[in-house]
C-alpha cells in the first residue's frame, strides 16, 4: 500500500494548550518505522502551514479565522495526496481538523461513508454548543441536513457541506451534549454507544455501522479517530477523558475489521496532549495511536504474510 502522512499542529478548536504537539509526539513514537515495517510505501509530507486571514467574529465560536484558514490549506492536502494515489494519514490536532480531512475527501472521491470513532459527537452548533469550541461541531458544520443550522460562517465559503448524514456512523460515544441527542434521534443516525459495545461486542458493532452506511460495500471509506473514544486507563493524555470507553484491543479489532474492506482511504487520529499527564501517560497514549493506525493499515495479530517470491 501507499500511504501519506501530514501533520495538523492546530489546537484552537478547544482551550488546551499542547494537542498541537501530538503530530510529533507521535512521530516521535516511532510511527514512520511502524509503517515502513509493515512494507508499506509511506511519505511524510510534514506539518501543515497556514496564514490566518482575520475574519467577522461569530457568537460562541472560537477562533473561527485560524479554524477556516487551517482546515482549507488541510482540505487542498488531503485532495493532493489521495490524487497521489496515497491513503492519507491525518496526525492531529484537536478534532477540529476533521472538517479540511473530510471535506478533501468528498472532493476527491465520489461516494463517502464516515466512521466517526468518538467519546462525544461533535454535532454541536454555535447556537447549541455549551463551549464554544469548534472540535464540538465538525460534525455540524460537514453534513448537509444540518446546514441550515448555521448562520453564514465568514472565511467558510470554500467548504460546502456536501456529506449526507446518512453516511455517517458513530462507534463510542458516552458523552452526548441535550442537543446533540435531540440530533441523532431527529435524522436518525448511526449511532453506536458504548452500551451497544457492550450489548452486540466491537465485530458486530463495526459489521453493523458498515451495513448502515455503507450497505453495497463501494464508498471510499474515513476514520475520524478521536483517541478519547479509548478508555483513559489506556490513552490518557487527551484533553476531555471520559472513563468507561474502549479498550484498546476494542480499537485494534474495529481498525484490522476496517482495514479488511480495502476501501479505506482516510484516517484522522486526532486529540493527542503529550502536554497532559506524566511521560508514562504520554508514552501510553502515543503507543496506543501508533497500534491504532498499524492495524487499519495492515498490521495483522496473526503475523505478516512472507512476501511473494520468497519460498521456504
Ligand atoms: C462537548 C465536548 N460536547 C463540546 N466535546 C468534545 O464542547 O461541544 N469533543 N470534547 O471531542
Ligand atoms: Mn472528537
Ligand atoms: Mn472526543
Ligand atoms: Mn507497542
Amino acid at each position: 500500500g501507499r500511504v501519506g502522512i501530514i501533520g495538523v499542529p492546530f489546537e484552537k478548536g478547544q482551550k488546551k494548550k499542547g494537542v498541537a504537539q501530538g503530530p510529533d509526539a507521535i512521530r516521535k513514537a516511532g510511527l514512520l518505522n511502524e509503517l515502513l515495517s509493515l512494507g508499506i510505501n509511506v511519505n511524510d509530507y510534514g506539518n501543515i502551514k497556514y496564514e490566518a486571514i482575520s475574519s467577522a467574529n461569530i457568537d460562541n465560536m472560537s477562533h473561527l479565522d485560524e479554524i477556516a484558514a487551517c482546515t482549507y490549506k488541510l482540505s487542498e492536502t488531503v485532495q493532493q495526496i489521495m490524487n497521489d494515489g496515497r491513503t492519507v494519514v491525518t496526525l492531529g490536532g484537536d478534532h477540529s481538523v476533521g472538517i479540511g480531512t473530510i471535506d478533501g475527501h468528498v472532493k476527491t472521491k465520489e461516494k463517502v461513508a464516515v466512521l466517526w470513532i468518538d467519546a462525544h459527537a461533535d454535532l454541536n452548533t454555535n447556537k447549541t454548543s455549551d463551549s464554544g469550541n469548534v472540535h464540538g461541531m465538525p460534525v455540524a458544520l460537514l453534513t448537509s441536513e444540518l446546514a441550515d443550522y448555521w448562520p453564514h460562517l465568514p472565511g467558510m465559503d470554500w467548504q460546502q457541506p456536501m456529506l449526507s448524514i446518512r453516511n455517517v456512523a458513530y462507534i463510542g460515544l458516552r458523552s452526548v451534549d441535550k442537543y446533540e441527542r435531540l440530533v441523532i434521534e431527529k435524522f436518525g443516525i448511526t449511532a453506536f454507544g458504548m452500551e451497544d459495545v457492550e450489548k452486540y461486542g466491537i465485530h458486530e458493532v463495526i459489521h453493523m455501522a458498515l451495513s448502515r452506511i455503507d450497505p453495497h460495500c463501494e464508498k471510499s471509506l474515513h476514520v475520524s479517530f478521536d483517541i478519547d473514544s479509548l478508555d483513559p486507563l489506556e490513552a490518557p493524555s487527551t484533553g476531555t477523558p471520559v472513563r468507561g470507553g474502549l479498550t484498546l484491543r476494542e480499537g485494534i479489532h474495529l481498525m484490522e475489521e476496517i482495514h479488511r474492506t480495502n476501501r479505506l482511504n482516510a484516517i484522522d487520529l486526532v486529540e493527542v496532549n503529550p502536554k497532559i499527564g506524566n511521560d508514562t501517560s504520554v508514552n501510553l497514549t502515543t503507543d496506543a495511536a501508533i497500534h491504532i493506525l498499524q492495524a487499519a493499515l495492515g498490521y495483522t495479530r496473526r503475523g505478516l504474510k512472507v512476501p511473494a517470491g520468497i519460498t521456504d
